[in-house]
């Protein structure tokens, strides 16, 4: 595949795999591909996930809404393996018709509740229990520009940057280069809001930082792609300030540990406090 060559025919089908780490995943059509109904554990929450930063967003609230004593938030946490293609089992693609991790019932009331995209989950649960989202007026609506910012923004750092710098079977300088672009721009959107703020809304940290931490504050403090040489990551010392206040916390570290499969330290699945209090140890070369 060369991309100097490359002339798109009339009409895209589907005839070979599209190659890179994942390969086997990727189609063109929706749906489930098997059936399988999920698993269902004794908590109110049910969460299907696995540790990438959307489903890392969750967990890290889940977490923080029990160090505040709300015992309503304990949940399961299942894994669902996305290079085995566990999102598409018929139970997955019941809760999520886009097929992608996290996605949660809440089955604290009478019927079941679906929910998917990890903002809607923050939303959910941040409303229930009256926490991490201010109540009203102009820091509620900051803090939801801030939360969709994330949502809008990441696919660029995730799809675009991340997938042609680390993932990509071929390296494409225009690709790379495009994305590395915006992901420094973004950055520096960052950068300049943190300057004057200790969290994304100010002096309360939020479901908007939850939301932003685990992909930008993990790209600043260089555990994401491998990148932070290639994009100089330490020059955004604001946002590095956050990430690693942030990153103190306990209950995001627990969070991190949460549906993890890989790593020195990890929580395949959660289900109870005890789980998270002692990690399973895992090889500490493997990656996602
Ligand atoms: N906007 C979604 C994005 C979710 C997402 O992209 N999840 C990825 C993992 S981080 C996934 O499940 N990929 C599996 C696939 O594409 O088949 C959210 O925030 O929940």
């Amino acid at each position: 595949m060369s991309e100097a060559q490359y002339e798109p025919p009339k009409i895209w089908t589907w005839d070979k795999e599209s190659g890179g780490r994942f390969a086997a995943i990727n189609r063109p059509i929706a749906g489930a591909t098997h059936d399988k109904e999920l698993p269902v554990g004794e908590h109110p929450i049910q969460l299907y996930s696995l540790g990438t930063p959307n489903g890392v967003k969750v967990t890290v609230l889940l977490e923080e809404l029990l160090a505040l004593g709300h015992a309503g938030a304990e949940y399961d946490a299942w894994l669902i393996n996305i290079g085995e293609g566990n999102q598409f089992s018929s139970g997955f693609v019941e809760l999520n018709p886009n097929s992608k991790i996290p996605a949660m019932a809440d089955r604290s009331g009478d019927t079941p509740l679906r929910l998917f995209e990890s903002a809607s989950m923050l939303v959910h649960l941040a409303e229930k229990f009256d926490a991490f989202l201010p109540k009203q007026g102009d820091k509620r609506a900051e803090c939801f520009n801030w939360l969709f910012w994330q949502m809008g923004s990441a696919p660029y750092l995730g799809g675009g940057f991340g997938h042609f710098y680390a993932y990509a079977p071929v390296k494409i300088e225009y690709a790379i280069d495009r994305f590395a672009m915006e992901v420094k721009r973004q950055l520096d959107v960052l950068e300049r809001h943190l300057a004057d703020n200790q969290f994304m809304c100010g002096d309360e940290y939020t479901i908007a930082d939850m939301a932003i931490w685990p992909w930008y504050g993990a790209l600043a403090m260089g555990i994401l792609y491998d990148s932070a040489e290639f994009l100089q990551v330490h020059e955004y010392t604001h946002v590095l300030r956050w990430a690693n206040e942030i990153s103190a916390r306990p209950a995001v570290r627990r969070g991190r540990l949460v549906n993890r499969a890989w790593g020195a330290e990890m929580v395949p699945e959660r289900h109870s406090a005890a789980d998270v209090d002692t990690p399973q140890k895992g090889d500490p070369d493997s990656r996602l």
